[in-house]
Formats: C-alpha cells, sequence, structure tokens
C-alpha cells in the first residue's frame, strides 16, 4: 500500500467511525426525546425546572474543583434560561476518539457530563444524574459560548442536534474565562408548560448558595416590567443555613456549631444548633441533593449526637449511673441540623432515591462529627447543661404521653369502634372512597354533617385556634382533644408507631373559612400534619376546600362566585332587572347545609386544591415566622396568606 493510499484508508476510517458515533448520538438523543420521563422524572413544571439543575450542577463542579467562583442564571424574556460560570470554560480542543469537539460532545452524547479533564469525578448532580446533553435534545435550542485562552467559541443546537459547528469568533480579554449556556425548553416536550417559575428556581439556588460556601450565585428575571435580582453568598455555608432556619427563633448556642472534615475522601459538613422551641428541623444533604429519606449519613450523625450527649451526662453527673439513656428524639428536641456531605460515588436507595446508602459515610460522618461536638460540650459546660437539661425534659414528656397515650388507647381501646364523639363518621369502611372533613366552628361542622353524603364523608369539627405546636411539648399536644380525635379518627397512629396503610380515609380535607382566621387554623393544620403525619402529606391525601366567596342570584339563576374579578365580569352580563341579589358568605357557618353541600363538598362541582410536601413545608416555616415574636413578617403574611397550594380537578 503506498503512502498515499494508507491515508485515504485512514481518513475512511475516521469517517466510518465519524458515522458510527453521529449515529450514536442521534439514537441516544432521539431516546431522550422519546422517552423524557425516563431521564428527567416527569415534563411537567417540576421537570422544566429540572433542566436549569442539570446545566447549574456543571457550574456547580467547576467551582467545587477550585476554578470557578460565581455563577448567574437568568430568565429571559422569552423563558428561555442563560447560566453562566467563570470556570475554565469548556475544552474546545478535538477529542482523540470521535474526533469531534469535547463541547460538542458534552451536548451531544448522553452520560458525557463530567468525564473530561480525567481525574476528577462529577460531585454535584441532579438526582438522575444525567446532564447537559439531556437538557440539549429536549430544548428547541440551545447555544454555548466558550471564553478562554484569549477566544470566545460559539456554537449551536437544534432538539439536540448541531446546528452552528463550533466556530471562533474573536478574541477575549486574555484573564477572561467562562461558559455561557442559553436554552429554550421544546413546547412539543414540555406540553404542559414551559413557563419558569422564579420562586422554585430562587429558593433552590439560595440552597445552592448555603451548600457551597463561598459560593456567590445570582437569579435575575427579566420577564416582569422592572426585572429583579438577588445574589446568594454566604462564606458561612451550611452555618448560615442554619441560622437562617432559625430565623426568629430564641438559641441556646451563641452561634452554630460548624464541623467540617475528610475521610476517606468523603467530605462531610455538620452545622448545629438548638433552639428553645420543641420542633427539630434535620436536613441532609449528598452532593448538593437533598437526601429527604437519610440513610447513611444521617444515621451517622444522629447515632453519634445521641451517644456524646449521654457520655456527657453521665460522665459529668448531671445523669445517674443507672439513669436510662435519653433517646435519639429526646436529644434532637428543638435542634436544627443541616448535614451535608460530598461522597466520590453515591449509592441512592429508597422510593424516592433520596437516600443514601453508602456505609462509609455512617463512620465517617459519626467521626468527623462526634470528636468535635464532644470537644465543643467539654469546653462549653454550661450550654452543655442546658442540651442535657433539654433532652431529659423532652424523654419526661415522652415518658407522660406514652402514659397519656395508655390511658386513651384503654379508654377507647383504640379500636374505630370507639370514635370520638364529635366525630360523624362516614359508614363505608373503605378507605379509597373515604373522605375526612376537618372543619373549622361547630356551626358549619352541623351543616356539614346534614349536608354530607353519608356513605363518604365523615365530618370532624374543630373549634378555634386549637394549639400552637411550635411550643407545645408532644404531651400538650397529645392531651388535646381535638388533636387527639384528628389522630384517632385517622387510624394511623403517632410518631414512631405511624402507619399510613392504617388511614381510614385517603382524602383529608381542611375546610375553613376563606378569612385570615380561616388560613391561620389551615396553616396550623398544615404544620400539624407535616410535622406529625407527613407521610399522609407525601402520600398526597391532603386537601384544602375552597368555599365561595359570594352567591349571585337572579330569578331563578343562582351562582357560587370565587372571586371580585369573577363577580364584576358576571354583573357585567346580567340584565338589570330583575334586580341580582348579591350574598357575601362571611364564613362556612353562613351557609345551609346544602349550600354547603353544593358549593364545597359535592364531589361533582367542589373544587380541591391538593397540598404537596413543599406546600406543608411553606405552611410550617410560615407557621414558625407567624408564631414569632416579629409582627412585620405576620402582618405580610395575612397579606398574601395561602398560595402555597396546587390546583387539581378532584
Ligand atoms: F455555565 C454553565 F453552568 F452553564 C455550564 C458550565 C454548563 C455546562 C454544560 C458546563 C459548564 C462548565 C464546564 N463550566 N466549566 C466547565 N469545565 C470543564 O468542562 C472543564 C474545563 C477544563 C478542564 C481541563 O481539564 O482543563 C476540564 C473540564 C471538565
Amino acid at each position: 500500500m503506498t503512502d498515499a493510499e494508507k491515508k485515504e484508508e485512514r481518513l475512511e476510517e475516521l469517517a466510518k467511525s465519524y458515522d458510527a458515533s453521529q449515529i450514536q448520538v442521534l439514537e441516544g438523543l432521539e431516546a431522550v426525546r422519546k422517552r423524557p420521563g425516563m431521564y428527567i422524572g416527569t415534563t411537567s413544571s417540576q421537570g422544566l425546572h429540572h433542566l436549569v439543575w442539570e446545566i447549574v450542577d456543571n457550574g456547580i463542579d467547576e467551582a467545587l474543583a477550585g476554578f470557578a467562583n460565581e455563577i448567574n442564571v437568568t430568565v429571559e424574556k422569552d423563558n428561555s434560561v442563560r447560566v453562566t460560570d467563570n470556570g475554565r470554560g469548556i475544552p474546545v480542543d478535538l477529542q482523540q476518539k470521535t474526533g469531534r469537539p469535547a463541547v460538542e460532545t458534552i451536548f451531544t452524547i448522553l452520560h458525557a457530563g463530567g468525564k473530561f479533564g480525567g481525574g476528577g469525578y462529577k460531585v454535584s448532580g441532579g438526582l438522575h444524574g444525567v446532564g447537559a446533553s439531556v437538557v440539549n435534545a429536549l430544548s428547541s435550542k440551545l447555544t454555548v459560548e466558550v471564553i478562554k485562552e484569549g477566544h470566545r467559541y460559539y456554537m449551536d443546537f437544534k432538539r439536540g442536534k448541531v446546528a452552528t459547528q463550533l466556530k471562533d469568533i474573536g478574541p477575549a480579554p486574555e484573564h477572561e474565562h467562562g461558559t455561557i449556556v442559553r436554552f429554550w425548553p421544546d413546547h412539543d416536550i414540555f406540553q404542559e408548560t414551559t413557563v419558569y417559575d422564579i420562586k422554585i428556581l430562587t429558593t433552590r439556588i439560595r440552597e445552592l448558595a448555603f451548600l457551597n460556601k463561598g459560593l456567590r450565585i445570582t437569579i435575575e428575571d427579566l420577564r416582569p416590567e422592572k426585572p429583579t435580582r438577588e445574589e446568594f453568598h454566604y462564606e458561612g455555608g451550611i452555618k448560615s443555613y442554619v441560622e437562617f432556619l432559625d430565623n426568629g427563633k430564641q438559641d441556646l448556642f451563641p452561634e452554630p456549631i460548624y464541623v467540617e472534615g475528610i475521610e476517606k475522601g468523603i467530605t462531610v459538613e455538620v452545622a448545629l444548633q438548638y433552639t428553645e422551641d420543641y420542633h427539630t428541623n434535620l436536613m441532609t444533604f449528598t452532593n448538593n441533593i437533598h437526601t429527604y429519606e437519610g440513610g447513611t449519613h444521617e444515621a451517622g450523625f444522629k447515632t453519634a449526637l445521641t451517644r456524646v450527649i449521654n457520655d456527657y451526662a453521665h460522665k459529668n453527673g448531671l445523669m445517674k449511673d443507672n439513669e436510662a439513656n435519653l433517646s435519639g428524639e429526646d436529644v434532637r428536641e428543638g435542634m436544627t441540623a443541616v448535614v451535608s456531605i460530598k461522597h466520590p460515588d453515591p449509592q441512592f436507595e429508597g422510593q424516592t432515591k433520596t437516600k443514601l446508602g453508602n456505609s462509609d459515610a455512617r463512620t465517617v460522618t459519626d467521626h468527623t462529627f462526634s470528636e468535635t461536638f464532644s470537644r465543643y460540650l467539654m469546653e462549653n459546660p454550661k450550654i452543655a447543661r442546658q442540651v442535657v437539661d433539654k433532652g431529659l425534659l423532652a424523654s419526661k414528656a415522652r415518658l407522660a404521653a406514652k402514659r397519656a397515650r395508655e390511658v386513651t388507647r384503654k379508654k377507647s381501646g383504640l379500636e374505630i369502634s370507639n370514635l370520638p364523639g364529635k366525630l360523624a363518621d362516614n359508614s363505608s369502611k373503605d378507605p379509597e372512597i373515604s373522605e375526612l372533613f376537618i372543619v373549622e366552628g361547630d356551626s358549619a361542622g352541623g351543616s356539614a354533617k346534614q349536608g354530607r353524603s353519608r356513605l363518604t364523608q365523615a365530618i370532624l369539627p374543630i373549634r378555634g385556634k386549637i394549639l400552637n405546636v411550635e411550643k407545645a411539648t408532644i404531651d400538650r399536644i397529645l392531651a388535646n382533644e381535638e388533636i387527639r380525635t384528628l389522630f384517632t379518627a385517622m387510624g394511623t397512629g403517632f410518631g414512631d408507631e405511624f402507619d399510613l396503610s392504617k388511614a381510614r380515609y385517603h382524602k383529608l380535607i381542611i375546610m375553613t373559612d376563606a378569612d385570615v382566621d380561616g388560613a391561620h387554623i389551615r396553616t396550623l393544620l398544615l404544620t400539624l400534619f407535616y410535622r406529625f403525619m407527613r407521610p399522609v402529606v407525601e402520600a398526597g391525601y391532603v386537601y384544602i376546600a375552597q368555599p365561595p366567596l359570594y352567591q349571585v342570584r337572579q330569578g331563578k339563576m343562582q351562582r357560587y362566585i370565587d372571586s371580585e374579578e369573577e363577580l364584576n365580569q358576571i354583573l357585567g352580563t346580567l340584565q338589570p332587572s330583575p334586580k341580582p341579589v348579591i350574598q357575601r358568605y362571611k364564613g362556612l357557618g353562613e351557609m345551609d347545609a346544602s349550600q354547603l353541600w353544593e358549593t364545597t363538598m359535592d364531589p361533582d362541582y367542589r373544587r380541591l386544591l391538593r397540598v404537596d410536601v413543599t406546600d406543608a413545608k411553606e405552611a410550617d416555616e410560615v407557621f414558625s415566622m407567624l408564631m414569632g415574636d416579629k409582627v412585620e413578617p405576620r402582618r405580610k403574611f395575612i397579606e398574601d396568606n395561602a398560595h402555597y397550594v396546587e390546583n387539581l380537578d378532584v
């Protein structure tokens, strides 16, 4: 073979392998477009937002590798999203294997993200761990600009396919470097919505700033007439996060304890504070992913906390030798803590893949935290005493609650046959079709009992403001008759003994007045569910009823109306005579049984809002704020309350 022939052959092979890799690319991205759910979970609003995180995660990786310290996210006027970082810029050189620029490969080959440059691992990363090529496949258009080594490079894609090849578009100042990605989510894929929710983006961006100390992240929304911009940057990292979570509460420590350590390639950070109230807030993260279901890192932290406090108490005479140890729940009462680890090879398990499975994370978290924490207690005996006293108090309350529970159990046999008097139960025993209405006020409760469908609808009237869950101990909460009734009626048990499969109703419908007090009671109930019956919320069993605000009658016509706007609109369409009669409902109590049924309870006509976990969590936070001592945030809440629900046809 001559040299010329050899060269030709080589070129041919290269072309063949290029064709092969192109086919792979197209098949790969086509698969993503065919089954987007497999890659981003859902094509709902959640999936739409997921695209942003897949892109942002790349910038965070660059920051974690130590080459970037700023990320900017912009929602453009047309609902496209622009993400930039000030990192090294995605490599643009041709790769040996494919003969294509590395940047092209990142956006066209599935799972290619993070494998460049060798050595490093992808620490950040969304739940589904897919990356830039998936975002590209699901975008009608995507552009990328890379600034590095004195050049600006540009390329773009349409529905995942290269539209403009990588090109040098001119010089850049020598010291400038970074990556700019902008994408337009494909309407064909995201049929439900392609509109970004700035609140969702802002909340997560703030969290990412807390989780990655020193990183500056900005979020801009250019859609409103007056564009908005927020900047998040916390030198304190998760220590600042704990301060943020405890905002407005009475703290025990002068500042949160903060621990950081590295062992076996795993970075562990823990921040912890105790507050004067009884609410526990523990959040754990692995590689910036909120591990809602906990896992080994959480277990390691919990064991260490319990062990260190008990050891300290016994060694320093705060507990007698024969006294039983404080339980985990006891020592966590009133605690706010964030545990954040970075693991090179995280194994996510559980129903929602948010439970960490790696056993090394348990020991490393335990070591790192327990050493520093036990030293902290030794060096701060006054604070240590307060922590132990708090645990002892919780332990007493727990024992009292246990006795109270036993008494209740004996009294009622906790058998459903002996349900509390205030409850008007439904006759069906099928939880699937059974609904429990929790109704504000005895008078509305009475109408609801009369108007209901007996087979499927149970009614529990709740009087006034139940209890301040925030400041109440568990035994006092259990001692409250209405709450006990609620728990007994649910049939699921409580706290440790909670069992979702025993739920006697698959719909729990909160029915309160459409006024500020109603909103307050609703917040309180949601808080209660969130803190003590969270699986019920997670299962999607909690709903909010929507009583109308007005009734308009004219002759035989009558209509129920939900807003001022709708009222004016309807009035505009009516003849002047006979004179329309407008009734404003101030409360549920003003409706008679049949009106209540028609407007709010009849499954054929009512509108319910389903509460999801983030709604309930938000209510919980709102609740803490409402119960705090600050008047201003409370007033603000009252002005714009209760938009924490998703609309549903159920
Ligand atoms: F900005 C952004 F968030 F939108 C974004 C940033 C989006 C994407 C898809 C990637 C990036 C990104 C990638 N920022 N920085 C990098 N860095 C690299 O890809 C890179 C650069 C240099 C080297 C090297 O070894 O020289 C290695 C890598 C992985």
